[in-house]
């Protein structure tokens, strides 16, 4: 009865392929199998959550430098929101969104630049949350965003709350 049911399942597919079309199928599966783990994926699972119980704004796990690629201006003689003196605040910046702990809200944050004297070389962060490769230009935060300055150095990194993000 079972070997009756296999034949005959057996011949309807032997009857309506091809061995070339059979191992054409088999070979994209194969290719398709291999091309799988090169597909661009979102490894972070949409998370942006880095460390809920982290609470001093002069370290890097501080909730709102989640996305944060750069010094801290509040290592450098300014403030975690104001630029040290003798620099200026670039007019461009890169965008990011963080999970405050404190209330477990998602807030975009922007991380501002501080142009106009060398580099601060103090409390370096590198938060990439939401961050991608070099080659998608727009949500790439490795950047001196005081290229937009008239004085292009980089000194330091602010970030501001804009506001919610949910
Ligand atoms: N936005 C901070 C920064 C400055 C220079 C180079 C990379 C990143």
């Amino acid at each position: 009865m079972l070997d009756n049911t296999i034949e005959r399942f057996s011949r309807r597919i032997a009857m309506g392929s091809s061995r070339r079309g059979v191992l054409a199928g088999l070979g994209k599966l194969l290719i398709g199998g291999a091309a799988l783990p090169l597909l661009p994926i979102d490894r972070a699972f949409g998370s942006t959550h880095v460390d809920p119980q982290q609470d001093d704004p002069t370290k890097c796990d501080y909730w709102k430098y989640c996305s944060m690629d750069g010094m801290l201006c509040s290592c450098c003689g300014g403030t975690g929101s104001d630029c040290p003196p003798g620099t200026s605040i670039s007019k461009v910046s890169w965008v990011g969104t963080c999970r405050n702990g404190a209330d477990g809200r998602n807030y975009l944050v922007s991380y501002t630049d501080c142009c106009g004297r060398s580099s601060c070389g103090q409390c370096n962060c590198n938060g990439n949350v939401g961050e991608r490769p070099g080659y998608e230009m727009g949500i790439h935060n490795d950047i001196n965003w005081c290229v937009a300055n008239e004085q292009t150095s980089y000194h330091c990194t602010i970030s501001l709350i804009v506001g919610l993000a949910d």
